[in-house]
């Protein structure tokens, strides 16, 4: 037959997964493999990733992949989160466990560098919106830690999961883009910044793009895995936004998507970086994406809220001796029938990065705005995804104000889609039609760069995102309601709303 499988691996903050994406030149269907929980673990104090589960996690789908297909993949791809890395000693042992971005390591960071690199001159070379967590805050944290003095190498997260299945070190571009490094006009590393804030990029491995190879299996991973041929690895987009922007399912270049997750990323792709004053205020990004293209856009707290609610709600009930847990379907539905727009936050304020007692934060934030405070899990949920749709909203007026581009239309991707809500606020928010799906984007936009490399289809991301059309199922949500609403509770966060990079 002229069907092809390709696994990819993909690794979000909520869970992991491995995902076999079955291609031929019409046919493109998913199967789940396997799903696995990310739990990270505060150790002495400091968050880390628990990197060796998840490798681990990754060894057992790849094994289910290789059931589920009678050992007929073509290839592997892997995406991840962002901005994160593993230390690597000389002969590759790792010298420490991955610090989780949420950590507070990095707390004071941003003024160190300032003081190196005002703010302005790092936008202009980097086009990277100031989020606390960038690699360039991390690595300035860790300046004289045992493990970084010692580092020979610094791998990225995807980069590490593909160094340990082939033993082939590289640095994929489009997650590189995240370290803060990345000059977005000449995609390559911005030296003058890295010497500015005396970053060694020689522990860099050279820079991959997606499509290139990335190594085959090694035989120990064979022997784990009970794969029987040493398969290649190929780069894909491997930071996961960039997957997912690859898979969103575009018919025209005029829209706008959200990447919807543990956090929404909303903005617009473009084919050159926005490095204007205006922009860095807006605190926009300019993220690399695949084919050259630019991922234009802001971070926004995301489901991560929602999530961090659950988890607190659920711990006390526990704590009240009740092994019950929050049943999202329901707690969704009661939501659907809270009052519209009682209150909002500002679902871009960094006071929400953090772990634990977010119900408490939410509660504080409408306090500090002369809101009323929601009492219940129904009316919380209401508030986090009535200030998600606004943050949706005005992140998309701010993109194509300062990009000059115009949006006929919302495609939000990711695991949001599952939350019909969710899409219908940011329909009625934005005043533009919501094209939801798929909810597995970053997989999808994986598997379509193997397979276009593997040359099973053929064509630039218009052709792939033709493919995505005519085979996902998406749901379209119309605008609804009184949009003025909309202008009144952005009226309410005001000046409030933060733009971090006005430091
Ligand atoms: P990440 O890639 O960051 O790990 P996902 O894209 O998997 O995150 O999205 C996870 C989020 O999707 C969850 O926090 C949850 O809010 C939402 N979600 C997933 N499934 C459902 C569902 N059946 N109903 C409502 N929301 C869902
Ligand atoms: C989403 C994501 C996002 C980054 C964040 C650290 O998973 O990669 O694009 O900003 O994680």
């Amino acid at each position: 037959t002229t069907e092809h499988r390709f696994a990819a691996v993909d690794l979000g903050a909520s869970s992991g997964r491995v995902i076999v994406g079955e291609v031929a030149p019409e046919r493109l269907a998913l199967h789940e493999a396997h799903r696995f929980p990310n739990q990270p673990t505060r150790v002495l104090g400091t968050l880390h990733w628990d990197i060796l589960s998840l490798y681990q996690g990754v060894l057992n789908g790849l094994k289910a992949a290789a059931v589920h297909t009678g050992d007929t993949l073509t290839s592997i791809g892997i995406d991840t989160w962002a901005v994160d890395y593993g230390l690597l000693a000389a002969d590759g042992t790792l010298l420490a466990n991955p610090v989780h971005y949420r950590d507070t390591r990095t707390t004071g960071a941003a003024e160190k560098v300032a003081a190196a690199l005002p703010p302005p001159a790092l936008y202009a070379a980097t086009g990277i919106q100031h989020l606390p967590f960038n690699t360039i805050y991390q690595l300035i944290a860790a300046q004289g830690t045992p493990a970084l003095t010692a580092a020979h190498r610094l791998l990225l997260i995807p980069d590490l999961i593909s160094y340990w299945l082939t033993g082939q070190p590289g640095t994929e571009l489009t997650n590189a883009s995240t370290t803060q490094l990345i000059d977005p006009r000449t995609r390559d590393w911005a030296t003058p910044v890295a010497k500015a804030l005396g970053i060694d990029l020689s522990l860099f491995p050279p820079l991959r793009h997606p499509g290139d190879p990335a190594g085959t299996l090694r035989q120990d991973v064979l022997t784990e895995t009970g794969l029987t041929r040493p398969l290649p690895v190929t780069a894909v987009g491997s930071h996961d936004t960039a997957s997912a922007v690859v898979g969103v399912p575009a018919t025209t270049p005029d829209f706008a998507y959200i990447a919807t997750g543990t956090w929404s990323l909303a903005g617009l792709e473009l084919d050159a970086p926005v490095l204007t004053e205006e922009s860095r205020a807006a605190n926009f990004t300019n993220e690399l994406g695949v084919d050259g293209t630019v991922r234009y856009l802001r971070n926004i707290m995301g489901l991560w809220m929602l999530q961090e609610c659950v988890r607190a709600w659920d711990t006390e009930t526990a704590r009240a001796g009740n092994a019950s847990t929050t049943d999202l379907t329901a707690l969704l539905q009661a939501a659907a029938q809270a009052t519209p727009l009682r209150s909002v936050v500002d679902a871009g304020d960094p006071a929400f990065l953090a772990p634990h007692h977010m119900p408490d934060r939410i509660a504080d934030a409408c306090r500090r705005t002369g809101q009323p405070v929601p009492r219940t899990p129904a009316e919380t949920t209401r508030c986090v995804l009535d200030s998600l749709a606004l943050a949706h909203r005005r992140a998309i007026e701010d993109a194509t104000r300062l990009s000059g581009r115009a949006v006929s239309a919302v495609h939000i991707v990711g695991g949001g889609v599952h939350n019909t809500l969710l899409c219908q606020l940011t329909a009625d928010a934005c005043g533009l039609p919501v094209i939801a799906g798929p909810a597995e984007a970053a997989a999808l936009g994986n598997v379509l760069v193997q397979a276009r490399t593997a040359g099973v289809i053929t064509g630039g991301l218009p052709e792939l995102r033709a493919l995505l059309h005519s085979t996902q199922p998406l749901r379209q949500y119309e605008p609804t309601g009184d949009h003025s609403a909309w202008d009144r509770a952005a009226a309410r966060l005001g000046d409030a709303q933060v733009t971090e990079a006005a430091n």
